[in-house]
């Protein structure tokens, strides 16, 4: 398998799967902003030139819960995703959703208000409201964590998605200070060696 991959960005969360199912991967790699990403050949693999995108033989697919469902269907083995018979099932697919669905967009905003936009086109009031709404997103997490280590019983590819943008959230000032339970949570992803070296990839 290829993973298009470019550090710090949500491509980190298909070399932390890979490294958490012990697969092998070649890394195609980019920096965010670099032309090559808009050159002719990757926009047949990712035709907005982003990243993740995977190659695996024939097969190319973006979008990163596309292609976390993707791996764990065709090369997990059952692992890091209940059955569909599980109780668990319905509470992966909506914690492997809520990361892209209610999460990001706000991160989204956020990198784009706090770090690449020249300061005087910067908006408090989308930073502020932004914030706010992470904040809000952040208690569903945390209430769903109560007693529980992971999202879905066991650390699954819901982790791999929500965990990956909960950490991300909380970076770009998402307020953890009222919620342990997503802190606690976080903490424990990225003591996970395979976060470590997905973060450093
Ligand atoms: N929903 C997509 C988002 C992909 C995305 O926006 N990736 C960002 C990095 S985190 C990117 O490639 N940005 C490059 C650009 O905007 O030029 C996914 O989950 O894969």
């Amino acid at each position: 398998m290829k993973i298009y991959h470019a550090p710090n960005t949500r491509s980190v969360r298909i070399v932390w799967l890979c490294e958490e199912l012990g697969l092998d991967y070649e890394l195609e790699m980019f920096k965010l902003g670099d032309a090559c990403m808009r050159d002719p050949e990757y926009l047949k693999i990712h035709p907005m030139a982003r990243v993740p995108a995977l190659a695996d033989g024939d097969v190319r697919i973006f979008e990163s819960g596309a292609i976390v469902e993707y791996i764990l269907a065709k090369h997990g083995n059952g692992r890091m995703r209940p059955g569909e018979d599980s109780p668990e099932f319905p509470t992966y697919l909506q914690w492997l959703h809520y990361a892209e669905g209610m999460l990001m967009p706000h991160v989204n905003i956020l990198v784009v208000e706090t770090i690449l936009l020249p300061e005087d086109r910067r908006n408090p009031v989308n930073i502020d409201r932004s914030k706010k709404q992470l904040t809000r997103m952040l208690g569903a997490v945390d209430q769903a964590l109560e007693g529980r280590e992971f999202l879905a019983g066991e650390f699954s590819g819901a982790d791999i998605m929500s965990g990956h943008a909960a950490t991300v959230s909380a970076r770009l000032g998402g307020d953890i200070s009222d919620k342990p339970n997503v802190a606690a949570y976080i903490k424990r992803l990225n003591e996970r060696p395979g976060l470590i070296k997905a973060f450093a990839t």
